[in-house]
């Protein structure tokens, strides 16, 4: 009998056989160096020539290990979109002596230094992805679809080729945490706007996507020991429609989305203050006092409920919801929220903050909070999202506590861009997408140590939108600026220059129908 290994030999010998049959062709010079790759990877080395992509190519993906066979999969997906051809994919040790490849390979190498490390080497026959981990591998995958050009060359055969540059990328992110955050709860979004926004953000190696799922306004996601929050907490959201929520099958299915795009899903349960959802749907949570009697708020005010901080019932309840969210999410993260609780007590905010900190850890998850966390004794493990009051963020990072940077001058997505741009509020100033992009998170906050930066977020709150067009109007195209200043070195990045790339990402706009704010500081292509 043939072994499984002698028919995969001779399959790859027939399919060279084959290929070198085919006629030479003269390839025209591209240069690598010259596409409009976002984020911009760490080192570029063109070497002027190019792989030919027509539907001879076949995709193969290490080993047998099924993550990466997943990512060959997704890039023969996309290779479909953006180009219509087919291309196969297959999973052998020996790929390495085939023509026509792209072979997506888990690699050891001590140059891949982080998990999201990759190198990437286009040759005129074949295309190398080397990464240590799948993750690694996807995020080489994006420089990869980049790379594909929009029009096909029909002249130089008698079928159509992509001309893909010939060199290599050695890339590997600044840091560890790319996100957005999309509040969920002032207006709903639907199942298929979030999976949108995730197609978008894993194209430019966001990693990681903070869902605010509940707010004074609205309450979106299915706690089945507590079933009102939903019937009450989830029917209204601002202006008065009638929001909406996540069942757990549907929060799932965001989860899954997001984790084949290598993205993790961070859920947000704000407390003890922006709880008038949770509260109007069981009374005992509302902590009476200075807070305002909960009822249905579809206005845009902060900072006038809380929850109820030295009953026992609250903290049972706190326990179910963050057990059964933290059961379908595999994110190490749970963030607490923590944001605005200004008719709380300072005491009782503090007791809460550390009650609360103690559930999520007992469910085996990392906390996360807003700075105002900061406030009380923090553990050193727990993460603290800055953006607005360096202090508690200082005290905090020198206890130990790693940082988000999320400045609201400068990231908040639903800041206005000018004054003649539609959506968006202005509180935190107007943020042009120069401004957005042309800082260093390192210099928000001198005094914080590079080390104790774990990444950067993009909020995205949603009082003044309500669908996947308003949403992009905002996030589009500064969340891009986002992407490349949380992966690209900060000497790499200049406004002048990465305007240029910006501007070609329209036939990618085009493509995926993204309602993008066409700022005139960017010669649009
Ligand atoms: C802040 C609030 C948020 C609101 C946003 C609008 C934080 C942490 N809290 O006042 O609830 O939606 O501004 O820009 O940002």
């Amino acid at each position: 009998m043939i072994s499984r290994v002698a028919w995969i030999f001779i399959a790859v010998i027939s399919l060279a056989a084959c290929q070198s049959q085919k006629k030479e062709i003269n390839l025209p010079k591209t240069d690598m160096a010259q596409v409009a790759l976002i984020p911009k990877p760490v080192e570029t080395v063109a070497t002027h020539s190019a792989y030919a992509l027509d539907s001879s190519t076949v995709i193969y993906t290490s080993q047998a290990n099924p993550e990466f066979h997943a990512v060959g999969e997704f890039l023969a997906n996309k290779i479909k979109g953006k180009t219509g051809l087919t291309v196969n994919v297959n999973t052998t040790s020996e790929a390495g002596s085939v023509d026509r490849i792209v072979y997506i390979n888990q690699s050891d190498s001590d140059d891949l230094k982080t998990p999201e490390a990759y190198q990437l080497y286009v040759k005129k026959d074949s295309i190398y992805i080397n990464a240590k981990t799948a993750a690694g591998a996807f995020r080489g995958i994006q420089t990869l679809r980049q790379l594909i050009p929009e029009q096909s060359n029909d002249t130089l055969t008698d079928h159509p080729l992509w001309l893909v540059p010939t060199g290599k990328i050695m890339d590997a992110p600044r840091y560890a945490y790319r996100a957005s955050m999309l509040d969920v709860a002032r207006h709903f979004f639907t199942v298929d706007e979030v999976k949108k926004y995730l197609d978008i953000l894993a194209y430019y190696k966001y990693n990681a996507l903070h869902l605010h799922l509940s707010d004074d306004q609205g309450w979106r996601i299915e706690i089945k020991s507590w079933p009102k929050l939903t019937e009450i907490g989830g029917a209204s959201e601002v202006g008065g429609e009638s929001g909406g929520f996540y069942t757990q099958e549907e929060y799932k299915e965001i989860v899954a989305y997001a984790a084949e795009r290598h993205i993790e899903i961070i859920p947000e349960i704000d407390m003890p203050g922006h709880t008038n959802a949770a509260s109007l749907s069981y009374p005992f949570l509302h902590a009476g006092g200075k807070a305002d009697k909960p009822r249905v708020r579809t206005d845009t005010q902060v900072g006038y409920s809380s929850f109820h901080t030295r009953k026992d019932e609250v903290y049972e309840f706190i326990d179910d919801v963050v057990r059964e969210i933290a059961a379908i999410s595999p994110s190490p993260y749970f963030h607490i929220g923590g944001d605005e609780s200004h008719v709380t007590k300072k005491k009782d905010y503090i007791h809460f903050v550390e009650k609360v900190e103690k559930i999520v850890q007992n469910h085996g998850k990392t906390a996360v909070g807003w700075n105002e966390i900061g406030q009380a004794k923090i553990s050193p493990n727990t993460v603290l999202q800055l953006w607005n009051e360096p202090h508690n963020a200082l005290k905090a990072a020198n206890n130990g506590s790693k940082i988000i940077v999320s400045s609201a001058e400068r990231m908040y997505l639903d800041m206005k861009y000018d004054s003649i741009s539609e959506y968006g509020l202005t509180w935190a100033g107007l943020i042009p997408v120069d401004l957005a992009y042309n800082w260093d998170p390192k210099t928000y906050l001198e005094e914080l140590p590079e080390e104790s930066i774990m990444g950067i977020e993009a909020p995205l709150w949603s009082e003044t939108i309500s669908n996947s067009d308003e949403l992009e109007y905002l996030a589009f195209p500064r969340a891009i600026g986002y992407a490349e200043m949380g992966w690209s070195t900060a000497e790499s990045r200049n406004w002048e220059e990465y305007r240029t790339r910006l501007a070609k990402q329209v036939p990618y706009f085009s493509r995926m129908n993204i309602n993008y704010y066409p700022t005139k500081l960017v010669d649009w292509e």
